[in-house]
């Protein structure tokens, strides 16, 4: 008998089996027919079997969504011909089916744990933000230009103090002014004693709700901004144990390797600008820290002028040493009152530790700034500072423009008189400015307007009010003899920004005010309207009084306190208003540190005697920082300072 072939089951041929003669023929159909019954049972346990294998074994195939890759792996260790045709089936034969299953699972793991190790790196890169990443490369380039200039520049010997005079005293005869003197003090007690309670170690005061205030000029952290601000007013005040107690706060927590990003201008002129103040004012030796502290900040400073012009940016962070401009500054610009009001601060820098560095960064600007085109002899206010070109042409004496024009003037006072150049700078801005934004009101108050969009906006800032005290300040030794004009000037500027004042409900100025037909001095839009404790028309009530001794110039300055104290007083402090022009005023609940520098430091000094502080000896700067004037025949200010 030919036994069937037997059908093939999975693509394999199981050989035909071969039972051999039959010995017993009478038993031939018996035997036949339990062979075939084994034969079946044989059949079905091996079908049962593969059905099994097909059903229950695992299936590579299935598992290979996970592998990423593993087929490249395990080629090599399978059926080489199959596996490179059919990749979805690995075959993997006889005895090393165990070895091979454990060695895939093997490497399976291995590939995941290197997946997952690789995913978490990714996942670790991407966690550090942009911003970290150039970070970290600014700081590398500011190491290495941190070690050329440490190699270029040998430091110079120290330099003497210059001459320091009167910078205590002032105490007024006539008992009327000595009051308000006494009184003027004691506004500042409580303008200290409440933050002392409510804010320290915070930048600014919120004298309501009773905390720590702050604004994005000082960054992230808390610098104690108002103390370092009120140092010198609490000193020429003889406020000693106040001023020592700040001194203490300065020693043990003034920090300023902080990751915070802080406006250049801001911190300079408050907080260089202060300790350079209290330095000179509370003698070298009792007050080391403040000269340590100051260095320590100008040299967290220096990275904003890494840009392509050496215009500096506007914002650095103190630890990173990356720079970037305002969002809101026209085309990215730098902003001209911002830029161009380091140079006080920075002479003295140089001054002081005999490093040229801070010298030459503010003297690069003058130069750049002086080969520049002027529409009509103005400057405009905004500055590229990577291709060097102006921004929107506007021009202010208010508001992004006003300390640089300040600064040029003070930078010749400060050398004594022999920067020329800075006062010919000066002269050639005023006589821009005098021409085409000076005019006078139908009512016939002069007023500083704003060059906008190609013509004259008839506004004028609060800020704009200092520039009375600048042309007084500046009228000796102005051009043609003009003395006494810029000094008329200076009065005019004067009078119309105490009818600011007058023309309120509060007796206090608004922020701007317009001069648009029968509207004369007084503000139209009511985000205009508000009052933040600003100095500037105090301040120049207090040049005029001291180059006039015009007594109006006290009373206006009384009127103000007058008004201050009714108004801004609260329990927990000082605090600005939001509407001049309402009898019934809110308050914005803020102390800026400013309240303290400035107006109360003006308002004390226009009721003290000329001997303190006098004007030949000492060159304010914008934040009313007394700086000395550098009285060094040998300091040429224009090129290299001979520093001996
Ligand atoms: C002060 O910080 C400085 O006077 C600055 O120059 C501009 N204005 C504020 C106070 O108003």
């Amino acid at each position: 008998m030919t036994t069937p072939a037997l059908l093939p089951l999975s693509g394999r041929r199981i050989p035909p089996l071969n039972l051999g003669p039959p010995s017993f023929p009478h038993h031939r159909a018996t035997l036949r027919l339990s062979e075939k019954f084994i034969l079946l049972l044989i059949l079905s346990a091996f079908i049962t079997l593969c059905f099994g294998a097909f059903f229950f074994l695992p299936d590579s195939s299935k598992h290979k969504r996970f592998d990423l890759g593993l087929e490249d792996v395990l080629i090599p260790h399978v059926d080489a011909g199959k596996g490179a045709k059919n990749p979805g089936v690995f075959l993997i034969h006889g005895p090393d089916e165990h070895r091979h299953r454990e060695e895939e699972e093997r490497l399976r793991n291995k590939i995941r744990a290197d997946h997952e190790k690789a995913l978490e790196e990714a996942k670790e890169k991407l966690r550090k933000s942009k911003e970290e990443i150039r970070a970290e490369i600014q700081t590398e380039k500011n190491k290495v230009v941190q070690e050329m200039k440490t190699k270029e520049s040998k430091p110079l010997p120290p330099v003497p103090i210059p001459n320091l005079v009167g910078i205590s005293g002032g105490e007024p005869e006539d008992s009327d002014i000595r009051k308000k003197r006494e009184k003027i003090k004691e506004m500042m007690k409580h303008a200290w004693d409440n933050y002392r309670t409510y804010g320290w170690g915070h930048n600014e005061l919120r004298p309501i709700a009773r905390k720590g205030h702050s604004t994005n000029i000082f960054g992230s952290s808390q610098m104690g901004a108002t103390i370092v601000d009120a140092l010198d007013t609490l000193y020429i005040m003889g406020l000693h144990d106040e001023f020592l107690d700040g001194q203490r706060w300065i020693e043990d927590n003034l920090d300023f390797s902080v990751n915070s990003e802080v406006s250049v201008f801001e911190v300079n002129i408050r907080f260089i600008g202060g300790l350079l103040a209290a330095y000179y004012l509370s003698g070298e030796e009792v007050s080391k820290i403040f000269k340590i502290k100051a260095v320590q900040l100008a040299e967290k400073l220096l990275p904003a002028f890494n840009t392509p012009t050496g215009i500096p940016w506007a914002m650095v962070n103190l630890k990173s040493g990356v720079g970037r401009n305002w969002g809101w500054a026209s085309a990215g610009s730098s902003i001209l009152a911002e830029f161009g009001t380091l140079h006080m601060e920075f002479v003295h820098l140089s001054y002081l530790t005999g490093d040229l560095v801070y010298y030459k960064k503010v003297m690069h600007i003058r130069k750049l700034l002086q080969q520049m085109d002027r529409p009509n002899g103005l400057y405009p206010n905004y500055l590229n500072p990577r291709t060097g070109r102006w921004g929107q042409y506007h021009t202010s004496v208010g508001g992004l423009g006003d300390s640089f024009y300040e600064y040029l003037l003070k930078a010749w006072l400060m050398s004594d008189k022999t920067d020329h150049e800075a006062r010919k700078m000066y002269d050639d801005a005023i006589e821009a400015i005098e021409k085409h934004l000076i005019k006078k009101s139908r009512g016939g108050l002069i007023f500083i307007g704003e060059w906008k969009n190609g013509h004259l906006e008839k506004k004028m800032g609060h800020l704009a009010c200092f520039a009375g005290g600048m042309f007084a300040l500046g009228a000796d030794g102005s051009r043609k003899d003009k003395a006494g004009h810029y000094l008329e000037l200076g009065a005019e500027i004067a009078r119309t920004c105490h009818e600011s004042y007058d023309r309120t409900a509060l007796k206090l100025g608004p922020e701007s005010f317009k001069f648009d037909g029968a509207v004369e001095a007084v503000a139209v839009r009511q985000a205009e309207k508000y009052y933040i404790l600003r100095p500037e028309v105090i301040e120049t009530y207090w040049y005029l009084w001291r180059f006039t001794h015009d007594p109006r110039y006290r009373q206006w300055g009384w009127e103000a306190a007058l008004a201050i104290e009714k108004y801004c007083r609260v329990s927990g402090g000082f605090s600005g208003v939001k509407d001049v022009y309402s009898s019934t005023p809110t308050h914005d609940d803020v102390q800026q540190s400013f309240f303290l520098a400035e107006t109360l430091k003006y308002l004390y000094l226009l009721f003290s005697g000329d001997d303190l502080l006098p004007l030949d000896h000492w060159v304010f700067n914008t934040e009313a920082h007394p700086l000395p004037v550098l009285h060094l025949a040998n300091i040429t200010l224009s090129g290299n300072p001979a520093v001996r």
